[in-house]
């Protein structure tokens, strides 16, 4: 395939293309509406066929795949289980981990083909150390190293090194083992355009460069489904989506009816 550099990697290999796209979204009972309009977002501008899983902590709980306590800096009920993306996909092929807190803009197509079977996972590489102290309806906002480069993540499950990912790792390891990624050696993560993960409050658009234009936006301090984001930036963008979503959702139920 050709690359956006113009090169022709020999080795690149889309996962198995036949197969749906696995994707896991981080689910927490506080913003259902927000998994519901990330789905729709998705499936409603994807060209390949997508599988779109909510990582819902009861349900890992009851299938005994997640047993740690929630940490006092757990912001959202996914903070670790998003790590479980490999175990989830039965360690095959490629899968993709995102939060519930992005609204996509472009068609997933697009990012699947950026995949390259030479890396373990693959993420945008932000390089920003948050201003606010608190997020969202004021969970406490932690500061670390590669900061949100786990909330958007392609997962290469087939990849041995991603084997230690088992739910023993995934339940016992430290945060900064798993959000820094160390199981991993940096040549083993590759890099995704920013745009892919566009961090409301803090990426920008240049009006003239349209590889700064957001494809997926990620509003990282809270969105509009909560009272004190409902003006932040790219706002009303989310809440047309909600809208369309709901509409549709509506109609579904008359049909059915
Ligand atoms: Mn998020």
């Amino acid at each position: 395939m050709s690359l956006s550099n113009g090169k022709v990697h020999p080795t690149t290999n889309n996962g198995d293309v036949d197969k749906p796209f696995k994707i896991f979204v981080g689910y927490d009972p506080r913003e259902d509406i927000a998994f519901q309009v990330c789905r729709h977002s998705i499936l409603k501008r994807s060209s390949i066929p997508v599988e779109i899983r909510p990582i819902k902590l009861s349900d890992l709980r009851k299938e005994s795949l997640y047993w740690r306590e929630r940490g006092q800096f757990e912001s959202t009920e996914f903070s670790f289980s998003r790590f479980l993306t490999p175990h989830l996909a039965n360690y095959e092929g490629w899968a993709m981990f995102v939060d519930c807190d992005f609204l996509y803009l472009a068609d997933i197509k697009e990012l699947r083909d950026l995949i390259d079977d030479k890396y373990g996972i693959m993420c945008v590489q932000h390089d920003y150390t948050p201003k606010e102290t608190t997020k969202m309806d004021g969970a406490v906002q932690t500061v670390y190293p590669r900061k949100n480069w786990s909330s958007m993540v392609l997962y290469n499950c087939g990849h041995p090194k991603n084997k230690i990912l088992t739910p023993q790792t995934v339940n016992t390891q430290t945060g900064a083992y798993l959000h820094r990624f160390q199981w991993l050696e940096d040549d083993e993560i590759g890099s995704i355009p920013f745009v892919w993960n566009f961090l409301e409050g803090h990426n920008k658009v240049v009006e003239a460069d349209p590889t700064t234009f957001p494809k997926a936006i990620h509003y990282t301090r809270g969105g509009p489904w909560f009272e004190a984001w409902k003006n932040c930036e790219f706002a009303q963008l989310w809440l047309n989506e909600m809208q369309e979503y709901l509409n549709l959702n509506e109609a579904k139920k008359q049909t059915e009816d």
